[in-house]
């Protein structure tokens, strides 16, 4: 294996329309990082790019439901992912943006390049298009009827019920998201990237070239592509938020989401050579570089097929490996941002990292358990008990344990300095613990070399667990009761904690890449500076000098106690964690309080027609029971004196249904039907929401006719 001259490591964009949950740390972030601080530690040549995706629909989606413009979500979501990032050491050389005007030039020029040589084709179709707000219409942008579940809550490119993947075309019944009309047919023109013209050389490249050396879940997938016949793609698209197609006469046009999205790999590293006085050209040009995508499964034929095709054309190298991640379950259950279902980066920052028992120890025991469980080949689960586990029991006790027991031995047994090595009476145990350490490195290059983080960290703790055994075999405590009597303890008593002291050493270093804050600590420890972490010191036994004293102990790493766990559950359960804002939001929420053109709540300003078109009833409920596999709702049925009414409501988790028949409630009777799980709910249940999140009734002060109007 020749090493290559230099790296591109790439991970996922993310959207800039909500903060990320930790199933994108485990695909695409925290395996970057380890990929990076080990070439780093190698001394090799390395730029680790990243930035928000800020175009496509999915940001003026966002903005709609949160009552703002497409700018100020970007500017929201891209500060709160960037501190998050930093919160938790994802070391890249630059994060930077897709609205950066850089970015915008990079990709429009990429397009024209493209678009002169003739690689695009122009083709005329029929899309949806709303009369009344004149514009067309972005997949998203229509609702209709799920072909597959009849279920209302069907987009123009998913169904939100069944989550069966749409086309506009199978809605029935579609109707336009921004005016409620009919949309009508139009013709449109599009570019299309000619993707069956690249099929031989995407066989000979991926399916060849790569296909013992990439993943096979990855090449699967490409697999699965390239033989179901490969289409057209359209890259642009009628939408007004996006970068302008960059032709005379494509007015309303931008390039689609994903022709821009990869590019910012690029446009990151011309601004990162910018900011720092390098040149970025070899990096896409040169044949030497060696270009590695992190990301998760669901980006695979982006970034294995059209931009490889894209790169190509343009004349620019391709990626070398593509370590795609399969995807991150919690607790049992798919993590989505729809349910609430998910742990976010944030809430862990708040929630351990930012407490007063938190800091770099509990980043790193996240870095931990994520790799640990990292779903390299298939899908896995975070569990806050597995969590917990592998902090204690194997942090802990076993590499925490190791580290902790030779300082403190060889505090007390050899005055607090590195003993002296007696190579005169070195005996097989101490051989065999050196030549393990060895080992250890080779297998742990290896294994990084080769994207195998999980193993690769296993490899680490397992050496600290032989450091554990070979110091409960030479028992230097037991020892050292015979000093007086035997003339060689001394010796014994050094040689193995000599040893292990270099074996905490060389921790240091293979943990580096995966625990940058403990190999810090353990730095601190031992007094030694930054570059001992360099790779080439790993396998060495004589890396802290002799009679160099060392500093106290400290504990790397603390213990999770069961009520944290519990809390952690309980949390996700009652769908408690909160929405954090990042701190510019806080500051501009301070700022903007008295803007007249928003109600308190930061939604916009309302007439009192519109709040007129809402017909609210005060109703009794008279039966309530838990819906079947939904933890959060209940079905009641609500007596609004002309009738009764069922009603789905998410209060499953606040109310017993026992405790609330009886209950007088505020009812929204104008509510269009809704079907929940199967069962069509008519009508919603107002509900006030306290700072915990716990919800309550909002009731009459004291019982009055049922069916009495509010207003
Ligand atoms: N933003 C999709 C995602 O976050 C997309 C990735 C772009 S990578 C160039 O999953
Ligand atoms: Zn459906």
């Amino acid at each position: 294996m020749t090493t290559p001259k230099r790296y591109l490591i790439t991970s996922a964009l993310p959207y800039a329309n909500g903060l990320k949950h930790v199933g994108h740390l485990a695909g695409a972030y925290f395996p970057a990082d380890i990929y990076v601080r080990y070439l780093r530690a190698q001394k090799r040549d390395v730029v680790f790019v990243c930035g928000s995706d800020e175009h496509g629909t999915a940001i003026p989606i966002q903005a709609t439901k949160e009552g703002t413009t497409p700018q100020a979500i970007i500017d929201k979501y891209h500060t709160a992912m960037k501190e998050d990032f930093a919160d938790l050491n994802i070391s890249f050389d630059i994060y930077d943006r897709t609205s950066n005007p850089l970015h915008h030039e990079t990709a429009q020029e990429f397009f024209k390049n493209l678009n002169d040589r003739g690689e695009l084709e122009i083709k005329e179709s029929e899309q949806f298009y709303d009369e009344a707000a004149k514009t067309f219409l972005a997949d998203r942008y229509i609702k209709g009827t799920c072909p597959n579940c009849n279920s209302d809550r069907a987009f123009g490119d998913q169904c939100e019920n069944c989550g069966r993947t749409l086309s506009p075309d199978e809605l029935i019944n579609p109707v336009s998201a921004l005016s409620g009309n009919t949309p009508v047919k139009k013709k449109t023109s599009h570019w299309y990237l000619p993707l069956g013209k690249h099929e031989a050389f995407l066989r000979e490249w991926i399916l060849k070239e790569h296909a013992a050396d990439w993943r096979s879940t990855v090449v699967g997938q490409c697999k699965s592509w390239i033989e179901g016949g490969l289409q057209s793609r359209a890259v642009t698209r009628d939408l007004d938020w996006g970068i302008k197609v960059p032709v005379q006469g494509a007015d309303g046009k931008v390039l689609y989401v994903w022709f821009d999205a990869p590019i910012g790999y690029i446009s990151a590293t011309k601004q990162w050579a910018l900011n720092t006085g390098k040149d970025w050209k070899p990096y896409w040009y040169d044949g030497d570089t060696k270009l590695v995508h992190f990301i998760g499964k669901d980006n695979i034929v982006f970034h294995c097929i059209i931009f490889p095709v894209m790169l190509k054309l343009h004349g620019n190298i391709l990626p070398t490996n593509v370590p795609a991640n399969e995807f991150l379950n919690l607790e049992g259950d798919k993590m989505s941002t729809g349910r609430n279902w998910k742990l976010d980066m944030r809430d862990y920052i708040n929630n351990f990292v930012k407490q007063e028992n938190g800091g770099g120890q509990c980043v790193d025991m996240l870095r931990y358990y994520l790799t640990q469980i990292a779903p390299e080949t298939k899908d896995s689960e975070f569990m806050w008990k597995g969590f917990q586990d592998a902090v204690n029991s194997e942090l802990v006790s076993i590499f925490g344990n190791f580290v902790n027991r030779t300082w403190v031995l060889m505090h007390k047994l050899c005055g607090g300095k590195v003993p002296k090595l007696h190579e005169d009476i070195l005996d097989d145990r101490d051989k065999a613990l050196v030549t393990q350490i060895q080992n250890s490195k080779v297998k742990i290059e290896s294994l990084l070399e080769e994207y195998k983080f999980r193993d690769a960290l296993f490899e680490v703790i397992d050496l600290s667990r032989a450091g554990n055994k070979y110091m409960q075999e030479k028992e230097p405590w037991i020892v050292a009761k015979s000093l007086a009597t035997n003339p060689n303890a001394q010796k014994v008593i050094d040689n193995c904690m000599h040893l292990c002291l270099q074996l905490t050493a060389n921790l240091a270093i293979l943990i580096n890449p995966f625990l940058p804050n403990t190999a810090a600590q353990m730095l601190h420890m031992m007094k030694v500076v930054d570059k001992m972490l360099d790779w080439e010191n790993a396998g060495k036994i004589k890396l802290l000098s002799v009679g160099y004293s060392l500093r106290e102990p400290q504990l790397l790493f603390r213990k999770i106690e069961d009520a944290e766990i519990t809390a952690q559950v309980e949390k996700l359960k009652t769908g408690l964690v909160k929405p954090v804002e990042t701190k510019m939001e806080e500051n501009k929420k301070i700022e903007t309080s008295n803007n007249s053109s928003l109600g308190d709540g930061g939604k916009p300003e309302i007439v009192f027609d519109d709040f007129a078109k809402i017909d609210l009833k005060v109703g009794t409920i008279t039966a309530a029971e838990k819906v079947e596999k939904a933890d959060k709702l209940l079905k009641l049925s609500v007596d609004l004196g002309f009738e009764t009414r069922t009603i789905v409501s998410g209060i499953a988790l606040h109310y017993q249904p026992e405790n609330i028949i009886g209950k007088q409630v505020v009812v929204v009777v104008n509510l269009a039907p809704r079907k929940m799980r199967g069962i069509e709910s008519n009508g919603m249940i107002l509900m006030a929401e306290d700072a915990s999140g716990k919800l309550h009734f909002v009731s009459p002060e004291t019982a009055i006719n049922t069916g009495s109007g509010v207003s």
